[in-house]
């Protein structure tokens, strides 16, 4: 062959081995089954016919295996939860079966052993928090509009496409066991209540149902006022009562199976109870009240505080402790994982444990409002593992958040848990390729609140990331089962997961800073930002409170005393700045830049330390990514690469403008092995 035929023919070898371009819109469900199965199923129903069709569509079984599904109750079974076989599954519930489905699909794609064993879930309601505004905007969404509103005067005309996108978010969620969407921000519009908004309300749940989905809104407490015309909001005034009592009457005329509304009250300048002279328990338990009667429940926010003297990471506590056990049994109240914000680390709250005769939900943030939003490669499921298994020692040790919110440790009436939302309408959902992973791990951990963040990550990456079309062959060069690609994909880009938001917290904010952002975008880094009129409680200053002789927040008793708030020994560990753990140093004591760490560094060099090995970290990705081309599509490829090159530009700057600025109060010198700032 002459020289221009080989160079034509390798060409058209080499196109035809790329592999398949690939927008990331199919998440972690792009396996493909092969196989025929005989499902066998004596019961129809429309959530019945979805697992059955995905058998059909997904089996990776052998050829002509029979499998049966069965709904029977048995008393092992908890919940949505069922008993998983290699030709069985059987639940009480019919979205039972269709978890199970999804569970053994899951195992058939990743290679996991399957077993006769029952799955239940931690906890029974797995809910995602849409911050979706009326107008199609999301409030810190960085993946587009909303998928459920938009702006216009089609605003409220539902097409068959956004049916189409509603039922493939249904699969996804149901594939992981997310049962509940609430579908408007928590700055809740009073609109979302009008006729007009319920009715489109209606279409997006019924289109949620038949995968398991329970619809909820966020509601304005000022609604009576905004559009019921009423005098007043006041919980405790019979019109008002009655108001909202006809506004749930009609929402459940229209959706039977609505799930409850979501309240954020007297925070952030949203109208409340407290409005009115009364309490956030007055205002939940007449919600609650109203919506009793159709099985509704209330998911009150313990997001609370005020630009007062009291330390912002008091506040919930403060204000929420001593309505213990006045609310109803249909209310539960939802509080973020740390005590101040979504920050990249925070000690858990201390009401979680300490509110014992009230049902207590987690909030963790999916989006990554203060975690590089959709630019940085941050897998958040170590964030939360670390959340959930920290010990409140409420109940002595081993009391864990998880513990203490799945119902394993006290008779709570109901159990929850939320996420804020990282979806909108790119084409990939999420915005970043890995941001999938966090949605993912999100939905696992709710299911099951023991999962490891590396067992998460590593199924993510097999769904997600193999050929995991089925006909797996040990020489198919991107098969789960393929040697070269567990040790050469699999294994260097999971350990990037999981390092990965310690990174991140190495260039932000390391040794327990936090909140040190410029401006309300929480991007980039701002330490020194505090324009005069801006509410302290708002600015980085107010929490590192860097100064001639040290910095970090003093919460000992020596200084706000939120050490108080949690329970002994944890009291004592975090007060001794001996013995306070280093992750959490910061966030506990204000100390001198010379202080001497366990490491015998002096503080201002191990701050130093962190943040540049933040971004060796993060170059370290960069390599990772850039040595797995082979494995990866080219159009997930470059999207992750040009990312990960943003990150690391972005790491740069935080550590540059954190180290320079607080070097004007250390006036100490940079460690000499390390890479100098500019
Ligand atoms: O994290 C902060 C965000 C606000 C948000 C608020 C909340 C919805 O900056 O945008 O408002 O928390 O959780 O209510």
């Amino acid at each position: 062959m002459s020289r221009k035929i080989i160079t034509i023919f390798s060409f058209f070898v080499l196109l035809s081995f790329d592999l398949q371009a690939e927008d990331g819109h199919d998440l972690w469900l792009r396996g493909k089954g092969t196989n025929s199965v005989n499902v066998i199923c004596s019961k129809k129903s429309p959530t019945l016919s979805i697992a059955m069709q995905e058998l059909r569509q997904g089996w990776q079984g052998k050829t002509n295996e029979k499998i049966e599904l069965v709904v029977k109750s048995d008393k092992a079974i908890k919940g949505d939860g069922f008993r998983i076989g290699k030709n069985r599954i059987q639940a009480n519930t019919d979205i039972g079966i269709l978890y199970g489905v999804y569970e053994l699909m899951r195992r058939q794609q990743t290679g996991e052993n399957i077993y006769e064993e029952v799955c239940n879930p931690s906890y029974e309601r797995r809910i995602l928090n849409h911050w979706d505004n009326l107008d199609g905007t999301i409030e810190r969404g960085y993946a587009g509009s909303s998928i459920f509103w938009r702006k216009g005067k089609d605003s409220l005309t539902v097409t068959y496409t956004d049916k189409q996108l509603w039922q493939e978010y249904a699969r996804a969620n149901a594939s992981i066991g997310i049962n509940g969407s609430v579908l408007n921000n928590v700055n809740a519009s009073p609109a979302i209540l009008t006729a007009d908004y319920l009715k489109k309300t209606k279409e997006i749940a019924d289109v949620l149902r038949p995968y398991g989905i329970r619809t909820y809104l966020s509601v304005n407490f000022a609604s009576p006022q905004v559009i019921g015309g009423l005098k007043t909001s006041d919980p405790l005034n019979s019109e008002v009562a009655q108001w909202w009592k006809n506004k749930v009457k009609e929402i459940y005329s229209l959706i039977p199976d609505f799930g409850g509304f979501l309240v954020k009250a007297n925070s952030e300048g949203q109208p409340g109870p407290q409005d009115f002279g009364r309490t956030h328990a007055d205002g939940a338990n007449m919600l609650a009240d109203a919506l009793s009667p159709f099985g509704g429940m209330v998911m009150w926010r313990a997001f609370v505080y005020n630009p007062s003297d009291e330390d912002r990471a008091k506040q919930a506590y403060s204000e929420f402790m001593p309505l213990d056990g006045q609310f109803r049994d249909n209310v539960i109240i939802q509080v973020k994982n740390g005590p101040i914000d979504f920050q990249p680390r925070e000690p858990f709250s201390p009401l979680f444990g300490a509110m014992k005769k009230t049902s207590v939900m987690p909030e963790l943030q999916i989006t990554q409002e203060y975690l590089g939003q959709s630019v940085h490669l941050v897998y958040l499921a170590t964030m939360w593992e670390e959340f959930l298994k920290s010990d409140t020692y409420q109940e002595g040790k081993g009391s864990t958040v998880a513990c203490c919110t799945d119902g394993s440790l006290f008779p709570q009436k109901h159990t929850a848990i939320a996420g804020v939302s990282n979806i909108g309408s790119d084409v990939n959902w999420c915005g970043h390729p890995f941001a999938q992973s966090n949605w993912y791990a999100f939905g696992r951990l709710a299911w099951n609140n023991s999962l490891s963040s590396e067992q998460i990550a590593d199924e993510w990456i097999k769904l997600t990331f193999s050929d995991n079309s089925g006909e797996s062959e040990i020489d198919v060069e991107n098969s789960i089962y393929s040697p070269d690609w567990q040790v050469n994909f699999l294994q260097p880009v999971k350990q990037m997961m999981l390092n990965s938001r310690e990174a991140a917290v190495n260039y932000m904010m390391p040794l327990g800073l936090h909140h040190i952002f410029a401006a309300d975008h929480h991007y980039g880094p701002g330490p020194w930002w505090a324009p005069t009129g801006v509410r302290k409680d708002w600015t980085p200053p107010y929490y590192h409170k860097a100064d001639s002789i040290g910095i970090g927040f003093d919460r000992t008793a020596t200084g706000s005393n939120a050490v108080s708030q949690y329970q002994e020994p944890l009291q004592s560990m975090f007060s001794n700045s001996q013995t306070c753990p280093d992750i959490y140093l910061l966030w506990f004591h204000h100390l001198p830049w010379n202080f001497i760490m366990k490491d015998g560094q002096t503080l201002w060099d191990e701050l130093c330390y962190h943040y540049d090995k933040g971004v060796r970290q993060v170059r370290e990705f960069q390599k990772t990514w850039d040595q797995v081309q082979r494995y990866v599509d080219s159009e997930r490829f470059s999207q992750v690469q040009t990312k990960l090159r943003e990150q690391c530009m972005n790491a740069q700057v935080w550590k540059d403008a954190c180290l320079l600025y607080f070097r004007q109060f250390s006036k100490m010198p940079f460690p000499n092995d390390m890479e100098r700032p500019v």
